[in-house]
């Protein structure tokens, strides 16, 4: 029997360490007793970090789909899968059963299928957070196309560079998209993107907002008649353990976004698994992860983990701050939620409102409480746990990436003691390692280093799409035979992680990280400017924020300062997205360099965060003479 269920520390210690001595056995019983396959396995693992390589279950015939849908039906037919809490909380909640997602996957996989989409095709998904969302991801993994999901508050280059990297042929957007009380006009974007991808020959379109919109004659199709019309039954395709389910782009901290590829197989065996003791899920339970779909989060946690464990997930479209600041509550006491999974960015603009609102509403039914995307500082920490946990329910500090697929640290609730700030111990199966700043390996505990993982686990990447050198050299360059997370870490005496933060160029504001390159990029655009280097400063909400360094061509006195920060902002928004608008933004004569002529973030991080007592040593700068006009101009 395998150890589908973690319930107390001595079962957690003792699974982790087979997990660990015998991670091919392991991971076949997981796969064997929990899954649904068309055929069994060849060989469960083979890997090698230096080329890099991994495979997971190779040989092995299945569908994700029918392990989140079909499988369920027999005893899960009219059980929610999905429930849709719409924006306006005066509109009903929808919910989606089992069977009913079922006919709705077939339809829409049955559009795809007749639009010419192939099992390998790459599609791109810009859809906010409604229920055709989930349902447009499931349809492709059903035919076996490539789902490309583009959070759906992306600018229009953000969006056009994605579907061009992975060569998109059909995008699935909306009319547009609530955000508390706006508008946005999705399809306008996707308009515009499209104006640079030749290769798009179809977008369907799903109406939420019944707004006026253009539809180009060819291209453009309405969704809603065309699901109407398809059947509700449908064979799913048969892939191979190691056929890419989906590609999700994240941001490096150079250049292009990195289209990080995540296979069939393994990728479900990890986040079902995770899913089931992370949260602890219980039949009846109602799970709520308040991320967006069109991050891993949503990927891992909203879609395949929970369903693939028969669970009911809540899909929220709204804004935690809509009609107000008591949303969040308002829609765990309606739904009796269960599980409870946010970020820290959206605890602390809650905190900020004040404890009151909570005492309104009823939050009786929450028995686990999540967070994930950013360090959480331990105010924050506790405002959780006080205010919304009531002291009564374990919060788990997750942490994880992208490319990993799954939760990797994280306490597993009502099993490990939690610790404020802590993501406390590895979960099963990952075998993390503290390594020093010559690349030895930190043994013991009371450490602090860079963090890395040891071990492959069922759902790390398999590579970067189109890029495989660039896959090889960001992970698994840094030390030998690792996979590097580009995380600093530290170890406590009982061996409990607390992840520090980023050690590279990656900038985490709100949860969303942003790499400095492409911002530096859009600011260089502005005609006016020379050249910026943008760094990180502690933020209230935000976690951090971004401080831009600005030189300008001309420096003359005569410029309007405010309009060019207004330009500069617009021009971001437009590159990149809203998400990455600058927070402060100074003007100065030049930026502190090397000899070899490479900016030094690390004095300009100091300055932003008004640090500047020990700026270490300036000597070696090529114009140490910037530095005392930037820390006096600072703002
Ligand atoms: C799942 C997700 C990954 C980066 C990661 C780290 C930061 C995520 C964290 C955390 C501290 C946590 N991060 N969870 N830092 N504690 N619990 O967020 O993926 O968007 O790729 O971000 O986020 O820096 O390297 P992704």
């Amino acid at each position: 029997m395998s150890n589908y269920h973690i319930k107390h520390l001595e079962e957690y210690f003792q699974v982790y360490r087979k997990s660990v001595r015998e991670p091919e056995k392991f991971w076949e019983e997981i796969a064997e007793e929990h899954f649904l396959w068309r055929k069994k396995w060849d060989s469960v693992l083979k890997w090698d970090f230096k080329t890099p390589e991994v495979t997971w279950f190779e040989g092995a015939k299945l569908n994700i789909t029918e392990n989140c849908i079909d499988r369920h039906l027999a005893t899960r037919g009219d059980k929610t899968a999905i429930l849709f809490e719409p924006n306006d909380p005066k509109d009903p909640a929808e919910h989606i059963t089992y069977r009913q997602l079922y006919e709705r996957v077939n339809q829409f996989a049955n559009v795809l299928k007749a639009e010419g989409v192939k099992k390998g095709d790459r599609v791109c998904i810009y859809v906010p957070m409604i229920p055709e969302l989930a349902i447009s991801i499931l349809a492709c993994a059903r035919i076996g196309a490539i789902h490309s999901v583009v959070f759906a508050g992306f600018s229009a280059t953000a969006l056009s560079t994605r579907i061009n990297d992975s060569d998109c042929k059909l995008v699935i957007t909306s009319d547009g998209s609530y955000r508390g009380a706006k508008t946005i006009d999705l399809k306008g974007i996707v308009d515009e993107a499209l104006d640079s991808c030749p290769g798009v020959l179809t977008v369907l379109v799903a109406k939420r907002i019944q707004s006026d919109i253009v539809m180009k004659d060819g291209r453009d199709k309405w969704l809603q008649p065309l699901l109407d019309a398809a059947s509700k039954e449908g064979d799913a395709e048969i892939m191979d353990a190691e056929d890419p389910l989906f590609i999700l782009y994240t941001s490096g901290s150079t250049g292009q976004p990195k289209g990080m590829v995540h296979t069939t197989a393994g990728y479900m065996v990890y986040t079902a698994y995770t899913f089931k003791n992370a949260f602890q899920y219980r039949e009846n339970d109602v799970y709520w992860c308040t991320a967006d779909i069109g991050w891993i989060t949503g990927h891992s946690y909203i879609v395949y983990g929970p369903l693939a464990n028969g669970a009911t997930t809540v899909l929220f479209e709204g804004v935690p701050s809509y009609p107000d600041y008591g949303r969040f509550w308002d829609v765990v006491q309606k739904h009796k939620v269960s599980q409870f999974y946010t970020a820290p960015t959206a605890i602390r603009a809650l905190a900020k409102q004040g404890a009151e609102i909570i005492e309104n509403y009823d939050l009786s039914s929450l028995k686990v409480l999540g967070t994930v995307g950013e360090p959480i500082n331990e105010e924050a920490w506790h405002w959780y746990n006080e205010n919304v946990g009531k002291g009564k329910s374990p919060i788990i500090d997750t942490w994880w990436q992208t490319e990993n697929g799954g939760i990797m640290i994280t306490p597993i609730p009502y099993v490990t003691p939690t610790k404020p700030t802590y993501a406390t111990l590895p979960f099963i199966g990952i075998q993390p390692a503290l390594m020093g700043d010559n690349g030895e390996e930190l043994i013991g505990n009371q450490v602090e280093g860079r963090l890395c993982i040891k071990f492959p686990w069922p759902s790390i990447a398999r590579t970067i799409w189109g890029d495989h050198k660039r896959y090889k050299e960001t992970y698994f360059t840094a030390y030998e035979n690792m996979y590097f997370t580009g995380d600093g870490a530290l170890r406590d005496e009982v061996g409990y992680y607390r992840i520090t933060g980023r050690v590279d160029d990656v900038i985490i504001v709100s949860g969303h990280n942003l790499g400095t390159a492409p911002i530096e990029d859009a600011i260089n655009e502005h005609p006016a400017v020379a050249e910026s280097a943008i760094v990180g400063f502690p933020h209230d909400i935000k976690g951090s924020a971004l401080y831009a360094y600005v030189t300008l061509k001309d420096v003359g006195e005569s410029r309007d300062h405010s309009n060019l920060k207004k330009e500069i902002n617009q021009l971001i928004s437009d590159r990149i997205g809203a998400i990455a608008k600058l927070e402060k933004i100074q003007f100065t004569s030049g930026l502190p360099k090397t000899r070899s002529g490479k900016i030094m973030r690390r004095i300009l991080r100091k300055i932003a965060e008004k640090d500047t007592s020990n700026l270490g040593d300036t000597s070696t700068l090529l114009n140490p003479e910037c530095v005392e006009e930037i820390i006096k101009n600072a703002l």
